[in-house]
């Protein structure tokens, strides 16, 4: 298997013994691969960055490298004060000194270190899980409030421009082929009148951006739930993982997408809509703990777009899960035929849950301000 030929090529101590799949990411491919010596294990996360995402992977390793030296300074500096453990992975170079390699089939791979007896669920526990939620995502924008934005590459341009997303459902529209998938199904017509009820207002955010309310800072840029890293041991937060799409951005991705995915326990790709809720519960927990470490950075102006930033973030994912299923599944991965419709669906029920809780929400967002 080329994982496990890959997976030598990395600094590691002894002998490779497994390379297995692991997690469950829509993009790139994930192993988790085991090394052994006499006396000792090894285990890391072997990466297949996904080439067709990320045309430029040496932009992604270069943010990645820029935060997690900043990140692992800085707690470092700060361990004496800290309530727990804090963690965020590090990259493992190559044996030529490398933080990437390309394979003779032009692909490439990368090793991050393992967060070892921590987990990180798919779907939300419970209220102290949604806490940690908030609490590890607050620390994270705190400790990388302070990197320059300009050090930082767009490795994904365009990425969390909700009006692109609807460029590329237009284009994708324009085809032969599209037209035949919207028309497939009632699910689909269904779906694409969900997304033009809020064309004209998608694009809140990056109004605010423009008219200079809101400011490009360093984000994460993907905080749901399956990249919160949970302590086995004691139940806290104790890392955010997945850095891939750390880059320049508004905070408020982070915090609509934190919510988005954290207040949603039935997971975005059940099949089953009825169990689709946004639990104002978790949402209060989440807010609590965020707001805990945002409060020393967020300004009156972002406060004023936090709703709006759920609302949106969420439905933006729902409109990138279909505007994919109609271009014919080219950027998510799918396991079965109808998946990325399914995950739309799913976020627009989201979506119309939120509208209704609306007063809820806005007022624990003012309570933590
Ligand atoms: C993708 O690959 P993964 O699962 O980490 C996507 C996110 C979505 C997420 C939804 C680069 O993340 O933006 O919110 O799926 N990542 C990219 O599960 O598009
Ligand atoms: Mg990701």
């Amino acid at each position: 298997m080329k994982a496990a030929l890959m997976a030598q090529q990395f600094d590691v101590d002894g002998r490779l013994v497994a390379v297995t799949p692991a997690g469950g990411g829509n993009v790139n491919d994930t192993y988790l691969a085991v090394f052994r010596t006499t006396f000792s294990e090894e285990r890391f996360i072997l990466q297949k960055l996904n080439l067709a995402v990320f045309p430029s992977p040496e932009a992604v390793m270069h943010n990645m490298k820029i935060i997690t030296e900043h990140v692992h300074e800085r707690l470092e500096a700060e361990a004496h004060m800290a309530d727990r453990i804090w963690q965020l992975p590090r990259i493992i170079p190559t044996k030529n000194g490398q933080d990437f390699l390309i394979d003779g089939d032009g692909e490439c791979w990368r090793a991050i270190s393992l967060i070892a007896s921590a987990t990180a669920h798919e779907h939300i526990q419970n209220p102290e899980h949604a806490h940690e939620a908030g609490f590890v995502l607050g620390q994270f924008q705190r400790l990388i409030a302070d990197v320059p934005v300009e050090m930082l590459k767009d490795t994904l341009p365009g990425f969390h421009i909700t009006p692109g997303y609807f460029r590329q459902l237009d284009d994708a529209l324009a085809t032969e082929e599209g037209q035949s998938r919207l028309k497939s199904s009632a699910t689909a017509e269904r779906c694409y009148r969900s997304v033009e009820e809020r064309r004209d207002w998608c694009s809140i955010l990056e109004d605010a951006k423009e008219q200079g309310d809101l400011g490009l800072r360093p984000i994460h840029g993907d905080p749901k739930v399956a990249n919160v890293m949970i302590d086995n041991a004691t139940g806290r937060g104790t890392c955010i993982i997945d850095l891939d799409t750390v880059k320049p951005g508004l905070v408020h991705y982070d915090f609509g997408d934190c919510l988005r995915s954290c207040c949603n326990p039935a997971g975005e790709e059940t099949l089953d809509l009825a169990q689709v809720v946004f639990d104002t519960d978790l949402c209060d927990a989440i807010v609590r703990g965020y707001m805990t470490f945002a409060r020393t950075f967020l300004t009156e102006q972002d406060r004023y777009y936090q709703y709006d930033s759920i609302l949106l973030i969420t439905f933006e994912l729902g409109l990138r899960f279909f505007a994919d299923y109609i271009a014919g599944d080219k950027y998510f991965k799918i396991r079965h035929e109808g998946q990325n419709l399914n995950r739309a669906r799913v976020q627009f029920k989201l979506c119309e849950s939120i509208e209704t809780r609306e007063s809820t929400i806005r007022k624990i967002l003012e309570k933590y301000q």
